[in-house]
């Protein structure tokens, strides 16, 4: 085996993907969320899944969790639960997007009140966090205004740097803040943390505990999301991904399926900067939604297309590549690339999982251990979770 794929192993090996603990309820759109049968009913439910994904994958040890969809009155026994099932509870995901009163803004708003309430909403999330070991909080701002005029953009950012600071301030030393931007919806005039440029201007001001989440699904089209992912790295400010795709908004489709193309330039640049190695810090992180398809299955499938576009930006010839770039090789630097992209990776990656004594294809293993038909039968009765559900 050339050396070369001895070290893209060694890499893939320590590859782990964070899944979100919201995948496995129901979701859906304005127009229709589709209930499934098997789904989870509860955040103890929800780490079974996850459990099984990791299980068949060997590369997903992580959940993350959202406050308050995945509300319990002992997070120590959630935390006990994830162990027993042999993963871990990752970011703490704030909302603030379903209470009337942050209509008009939360950590923006106006009213002192309003603001003070979406901060102490931070507190319970650092709780949960010092409560199950994590230790990132993520937080999405969905602030924003519908019409020119409505509010002083200038004005929003400057109580939204405070709210931060005040967020900030209750973090332990351990503790990280990734904080996700997001260029439209729920308003769709001016977003306030809109871009990658916005997250990392509040970012820097904040502190080192401060990093910046890019959402595949979070950019305009023609966006060219490796060139951030570059910056960001660059400027040591990255410091997670949600990783999804989409083929017109905010779709949150598996990862992969609509782009696979863009997932692997996106790697490529994790490659290129040495950002996949657990020691970068960059939290690898799914956020995905599963409205018609069965969610383990659909998450089995999403850690597999990580997988392999990581295996296919390992291969890449970095010494060739570097050459032909120095050259003004155009076609050659861009047929190095293309050369990895064009690779199957998939008998690599059950070498992989061979390695760690799992199936070669982790998504027809799950299918013949009739799990899915197991839960079906026996999660009767009780709510299924989901979206506002
Ligand atoms: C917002 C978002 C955010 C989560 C939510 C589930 O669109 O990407 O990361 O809070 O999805
Ligand atoms: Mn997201």
């Amino acid at each position: 085996m050339t050396e070369h794929r001895t070290r893209a192993l060694a890499a893939l090996a320590e590859q782990t993907i964070e899944l979100p603990s919201w995948a496995f309820g129901n979701s859906g759109t304005r127009f229709k969320v589709f209930g499934q049968p098997g789904v989870a009913r509860d955040p103890f439910e929800k780490l079974e899944d996850a459990a099984q994904v990791h299980r068949y994958t060997g590369a997903a040890p992580r959940v993350s969790l959202h406050i308050p969809w995945d509300l319990v009155d002992d997070y120590g026994k959630l935390a006990a639960h994830a162990a027993d099932l042999g993963v871990s509870i990752g970011a703490i995901n704030s909302n603030l997007f379903q209470d009337d009163e942050y209509k008009l803004g939360s950590l923006t708003s106006a009213d002192p009140a309003i603001r003070r309430r979406a901060v102490e909403h931070h507190a319970q999330c650092i709780e949960v966090m010092r409560q199950t070991g994590s230790t990132d909080l993520k937080i999405w701002l969905p602030d924003g205004t519908n019409y020119p005029g409505q509010d002083d953009l200038r004005a929003r950012q400057d109580r939204l740097a405070d709210s931060l600071q005040q967020v900030y301030a209750m973090l332990d030393p351990q503790h990280r803040i990734l904080l996700e931007y997001k260029f439209f919806e729920p308003y769709f005039y001016a977003m306030d943390i809109p871009d990658w440029g916005t997250s990392l201007v509040h970012c820097l001001a904040l502190g080192e505990q401060a990093t910046v989440v890019l959402d595949t699904g979070h950019h305009a089209p023609g966006t060219n999301i490796e060139f951030i992912v570059m910056q960001l790295l660059r400027v040591g400010r990255l410091g997670a991904f949600d990783f999804n795709s989409r083929n017109y908004a905010d779709d949150d489709l598996i990862v992969g399926s609509a782009d696979p193309f863009q997932l692997f330039r996106i790697m490529n640049e994790i490659v290129a900067q040495d950002a996949h190695r657990p020691e970068s810090g960059v939290n690898f992180m799914l956020d995905q939604c599963h409205n018609i398809e069965p969610k383990i299955p659909g998450q089995i499938r999403s850690v597999m297309n990580v997988q392999e576009a990581t295996a296919k930006a390992l291969l890449v010839d970095r010494a060739a590549l570097r050459e032909a770039q120095l050259a003004g090789d155009v076609l050659g630097a861009h047929g190095v690339l293309m050369d990895a992209y064009s690779t199957d990776v998939r008998p690599l990656l059950a070498e992989l999982r061979a390695s760690k004594g799992l199936a070669p294809d982790p998504y027809a293993a799950y299918a013949r251990s009739g799990h899915q038909e197991r839960i079906a039968r026996e999660r009767v009765g009780g709510q299924q979770a989901g979206w506002g559900a």
